[in-house]
């Protein structure tokens, strides 16, 4: 008997270390609930949990068991092992920080081996040469592999483990991969050709959403991929490459972890942060005064999703703008999204706040009221989100705009030389 051992990939379909066990012999699925990643908000923690059931159903429509404990990996993983004399445990290779402590651990702590299998990036992040810039990553890209099936049976076996319920306290999409399924080709036959001229509208309603699945593994990338480029065009490679982004971040974060909490570039690392809890409270619960962000910031509270333009817009305005020690910001941005994926984040968060990703150059400061009126052009998403402003202009703002951003151009022009 093996364990497959199910992380950040609640998945059966494209799954190389669950056919790599079933090759080798009888399986039995596991899911570990980790105190250390469920350490966050109900929405984040029922979206988790929620995927682990549909995962479950899964492994039963195969006839197979899905065993789901709690605890710490390197006592819960062994122990199980034990007890269901296991000869090996399989699972897909984690490249976060902690995911990769995590991994050591457990494999010092088990008397059988664990085998760790690449899991389906578009180009592995642990690729050996570091990039900083994402096109000199992207061109690793040497085109997609078709993706796994899932197997058609599973081997019966005892299970043990309920699954927790937890009140996410707002409308959580589908679960599971049919659902992701759904909404993938959903968008592959509708927003897909269109995508390029449409992924800056800051509804939202532009790109796929299908980051909240993405971010759990109910999705992998490669399985994306190879169904957007059956169809050409320039909407799906600008697609894919938005993939790529996401597998550059967790290429950044693996070669330099320090970016968890520090700027990647250094000379960002001691801007005159405001500890201010006011104004940190103000932009967190989308009272500024500054109607995109307010809007924006609202509509994540009651939906845990965000626009990508959106997204750049805040974390630009609590960086810039205001100066609000940027990781607390970060940290409170992911624990709302469903998608809140600590490599993607960290990138998005350094790459918009021009704190080293990428060439984004520093002094590129956007124009807050312009932002909306070109990517809100009808002001519906205005409207939906901060029903109080009338447009896109600023009223009793928490700061001056201009004044502001000039504030950070001397400040970062003084450093930079
Ligand atoms: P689509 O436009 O359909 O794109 C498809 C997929 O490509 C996405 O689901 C995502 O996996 C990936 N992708 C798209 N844009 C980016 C990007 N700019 N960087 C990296 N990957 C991308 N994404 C997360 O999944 N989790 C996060 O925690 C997260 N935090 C972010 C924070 C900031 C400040 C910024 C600027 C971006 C962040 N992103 C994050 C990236 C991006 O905003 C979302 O992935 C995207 O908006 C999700 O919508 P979608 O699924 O419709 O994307
Ligand atoms: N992975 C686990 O193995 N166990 C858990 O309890 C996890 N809970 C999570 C909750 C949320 C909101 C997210 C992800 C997880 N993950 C869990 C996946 C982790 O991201 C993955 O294990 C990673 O390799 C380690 I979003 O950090």
């Amino acid at each position: 008997m093996y364990l497959v051992w199910h992380r950040g990939d609640l998945r059966l379909a494209d799954h190389p270390a669950l056919l790599e066990a079933l090759s080798q012999g009888p399986v039995v699925g596991l899911v570990v609930l980790d105190p250390n990643n469920l350490k966050t908000t109900p929405r984040r923690r029922a979206w988790f949990l929620e995927n682990v059931r549909a995962l479950r159903e899964g492994y039963h429509r195969r006839g197979g068991s899905l065993w789901v404990v709690q605890g710490y990996p390197w006592e819960r993983v062994p122990e199980i092992a034990r007890r269901l004399r296991a000869k090996g445990v399989y699972a897909l290779k984690a490249y976060t920080p902690y995911g990769r402590y995590r991994d050591a651990r457990v494999r010092e702590a088990l008397s059988i081996p664990l085998h760790l299998l690449p899991a389906p990036h578009l180009i592995p992040p642990d690729l050996p040469r570091p990039y900083r810039v994402y096109t000199p990553f992207s061109r690793h890209f040497p085109g997609v592999e078709p993706p796994l099936p899932a197997p058609e049976a599973l081997p019966p076996a005892l299970e043990e483990g309920e699954i927790p319920q937890e009140d996410p306290g707002l409308p959580l999409p589908e679960p599971g991969e049919e659902a992701a399924w759904g909404r993938l080709r959903h968008f592959l036959e509708g927003g897909l050709p269109a995508y390029h001229l449409r992924r800056d509208r800051l509804d939202g309603e532009g790109g796929s959403r299908l980051s909240p699945y993405f971010t759990l593994g109910v999705l992998s990338p490669r399985q994306a991929a190879w169904e957007a480029l059956k169809r050409d065009g320039e909407g799906a490679r600008k697609w894919v490459s938005e993939l790529l982004w996401r597998d550059f971040s967790y290429h950044l974060l693996y070669h330099f972890p320090k970016m968890q909490e520090e700027p990647l570039d250094p000379r960002f690392a001691h801007l005159p942060w405001r500890e201010d809890e006011e104004l940190f409270q103000a932009w967190l619960w989308g009272k500024t005064g500054v109607p995109l962000v307010d809007a924006a910031m609202r509509e994540l509270w009651a939906t845990g999703f965000l626009s990508n333009r959106a997204r750049m817009c805040v974390a630009q305005f609590a960086v810039k703008y205001l100066l609000l020690p940027w990781k607390r910001a970060e940290r409170a941005f992911k624990d709302l999204l469903l998608d809140g994926d600590t490599p993607q984040n960290l990138q998005g968060w350094q790459w918009a706040g021009g704190l080293g990703v990428d060439a984004a150059p520093y002094f590129r400061v956007f124009n807050l009221v312009e932002q909306g009126k070109r990517h809100d052009p009808e002001g519906l998403w205005l409207r939906r989100f901060a029903p109080e402003y009338p447009s896109y202009e600023p009223q009793d703002p928490v700061v001056d705009l201009a004044e502001a951003r000039r504030r950070y151009l001397a400040l970062v022009q003084g450093r930079l030389r």
